[in-house]
């Protein structure tokens, strides 16, 4: 079992990469969407925080462009391990099923087959309409350490998404008037389905693995557009689609924690059991929806140190990533935050790795 850092576009440069080795990591995790607005640490509210624009930007995905960000990682002595998330330019009419739709799925599958190429082994995604919504950040982990908090009655008032913005993002900047109308679970379901059958089979040529993040926050709906993975069995579900080694799991603890069926140890015995689980976003919460917050790693209702047994008994041998941690007093809040939650994994990794 490994250590890796999750990094957004704008913080993969060298010294990043520097700040991971240092904290042993091995690993990297790209995220490539061109949307992340906070410059150190989140803004005030999760409105915000995924708020940006997605612009078709084909040559950050291209073969030769791939491989130089690999090159600079592995200069660093890391390996790149993951993409996370496709961006909304790219992909918004597979998720409305819009007039794109066909060609869109063309376009990933030459992404993914880039991806590949390129060696990288797994692409995380999270198959929404509106994506992340609803957290308020505010001071109330350990210490008043700011952090995401969920609160269906004290949060955002749910109103619709306009035309043109899809997953908190614009990505198009003249759409129709008004706002899309609201999609059942069902129906999102089906327009999974549809996509998995076209492109796990890409995926499995191109030897990558698709990893499926659960739906944060886990509410049936979100802004009145249903949600896929919001209880740990509807990972089965996900998975039974399209049995294959290229259907996995981007495996949340914190998201899969704040669910309101089942027990985290359980859920991990059950995917890390199947080999279904790509890399795991390893982070803590206090509560479950409708309210619930993001804590530091070692404050949650997770053991985590139970968690890591669980992976290990099952053989699991991936990359553990922070997700998100609370920011932390000072000058570099973000990165002094995952400095801590990477210490503290640096050694629960140690202990469970030389167990018998
Ligand atoms: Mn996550």
């Amino acid at each position: 079992m490994k250590l890796g850092l999750g990094l957004y576009r704008d913080r993969l440069t060298k010294d990043n990469f520097r700040f991971a080795k240092q904290a042993g990591c091995t690993h990297i995790v790209a995220h490539l969407v061109d949307y992340y607005n906070g410059i150190d640490g989140l803004p005030s509210t999760d409105k915000d925080r995924n708020m940006g624009v997605a612009k078709p930007n084909d040559e950050i995905w291209s073969y030769e462009s791939l491989v130089v960000l690999k090159k600079a990682m592995n200069e660093e002595g890391l390996a790149f391990e993951a993409i996370e998330n496709f961006s909304p330019a790219d992909w918004h009419d597979v998720l409305m099923d819009g007039p794109k739709r066909n060609e869109q799925i063309e376009h990933l599958k030459t992404i993914i087959r880039n991806v590949g190429k390129a060696g990288i082994p797994i692409i995380g995604y999270n198959f929404s309409i509106a994506g992340v919504w609803g957290h308020v950040n505010r001071p109330v982990a350990r210490g008043g350490a700011v952090t995401a908090t969920f609160n269906l009655q004290e949060g955002p008032e749910e109103t619709p998404i306009p035309y043109g913005q899809i997953w908190n993002m614009t990505y198009d900047f003249n759409p129709p008037q008004g706002f899309i109308p609201p999609i059942s679970s069902e129906e999102l379901w089906e327009r999974l389905e549809r996509f998995l059958k076209e492109i796990v089979p890409v995926a499995e040529e191109a030897g990558v693995k698709l990893a499926a993040h659960p739906d944060d926050p886990p509410m049936p709906t979100v802004r009145g557009y249903g949600r896929l993975v919001n209880q740990p069995q509807l990972y089965q579900k996900l998975l039974d689609i399209v049995p294959s080694s290229s259907n996995a799991l981007e495996f949340c603890l914190g998201t899969l924690q704040e669910m309101t069926d089942g027990d985290i140890y359980d859920t991990i015995d059950q995917y890390s059991r199947q080999n279904a689980v790509g890399y795991v976003h390893f982070r803590n919460v206090k509560g479950k929806v409708p309210r619930y917050q993001e804590v530091f790693v070692d404050e949650g209702d997770i053991d985590m140190i139970r968690a890591l047994r669980v992976f290990k008994k099952n053989g699991f041998d991936g990359v553990f990533i922070p997700d998100h941690t609370p920011q932390m007093t000072c000058k570099a809040p973000w990165h002094a935050g995952m400095a801590y939650a990477l210490g503290y994994m640096k050694a629960a990794l140690a202990i469970v790795n030389q167990e018998q």
